[in-house]
């Protein structure tokens, strides 16, 4: 793992309490953050092996440079009544449920994605469909939450399941949904965003949680995240092409 990556998840830790992950042991953070970073260093060298690539940084930008209305695009406020009662709540009772082929499943709350190392980060968001923008996005980097689910050894891909269902749910529509392999999922710029320019994510962009993940296109970061599950393929989910638009005929690798 590069020494600037385990600089600011120490940074991050120095500085706050206790770190809880539901059902699970409390630790201090910072004892809790020094032992995960071996188990993210041990992860990203499984992930650089099993896909013979690197964590080459996507570029980063200035204050200066963010849009003023980050712009949103797709689902702009998922149809479900489940979904209209958490927004009400203000999101208090929103769970990621980390499954899969995991040693350890996780359910996290929002207070405990907010207890962990964050990471802020400006970056240009590029659309298929032919539009950019530069936001500031703040967010729990993805790595350490893989590595507290502990991947086991045939984990191969990360999969993102959505609130909102693309089109009439009671005629089946799917829900969106989107995967990332080992190597991206692991990337130091990929992260659970909770915030955009400083505030907390508006609806419009994912609330309460969305994926960032910076060498890619702008629909492989699923807003609304609620279910993350590891898989060693993507045959048997939906489509089995991997995600929502994929079963549609996007390409699945989407690098920018
Ligand atoms: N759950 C979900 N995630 C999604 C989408 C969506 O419709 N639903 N659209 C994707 C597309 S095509 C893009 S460009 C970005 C848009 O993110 P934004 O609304 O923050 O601009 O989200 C991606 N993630
Ligand atoms: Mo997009």
């Amino acid at each position: 793992m590069a020494d600037s990556r385990r600089g600011f998840l120490l940074r991050a830790a120095a500085g706050s309490g206790a770190l809880m992950l539901s059902g699970c042991t409390s630790l201090s953070q910072q004892s809790w953050v020094v032992n995960i970073l071996d188990e993210v260093e041990n992860l990203t060298r499984r992930a650089q092996r099993l896909f013979a690539g690197s964590h080459a940084l996507a570029p980063e930008f200035a204050k200066a440079d963010i849009a003023p209305n980050f712009r949103a695009n797709g689902t702009l406020n998922p149809a479900t009544a489940d979904y209209a009662a958490h927004a009400a709540n203000g999101f208090a009772d929103w769970r990621i449920a980390v499954g899969g082929l995991v040693e350890r499943p996780l359910s996290l709350s929002m207070a405990d994605l907010h207890a962990m190392p964050a990471r802020t980060q400006i970056t240009r968001h590029d659309c298929v469909e032919g539009w950019s923008c530069i936001g500031e996005w703040t967010g729990t980097p993805l790595a350490l939450v893989l590595a507290a689910a502990r991947p086991k050894p045939q984990a191969r891909y990360v999969m993102f399941f959505c609130a909102d269902p693309m089109g009439d749910p009671s005629a089946g529509a799917p829900f969106y949904y989107e995967s990332l392999d080992l190597l991206e999922a692991t990337h130091p710029q990929t992260i659970l965003a909770y915030a955009l320019n400083g505030a907390a994510l508006p609806v419009e962009n994912g609330a309460p949680v969305r994926l960032r993940a910076e060498r890619q296109l702008g629909y492989k970061m699923a807003k609304y995240v609620q279910r993350i599950a590891l898989v060693e393929n993507f045959n048997q989910i939906n489509g089995g092409k991997g995600g929502y638009w994929e079963d549609l005929g996007y390409n699945w690798y989407a690098g920018i």
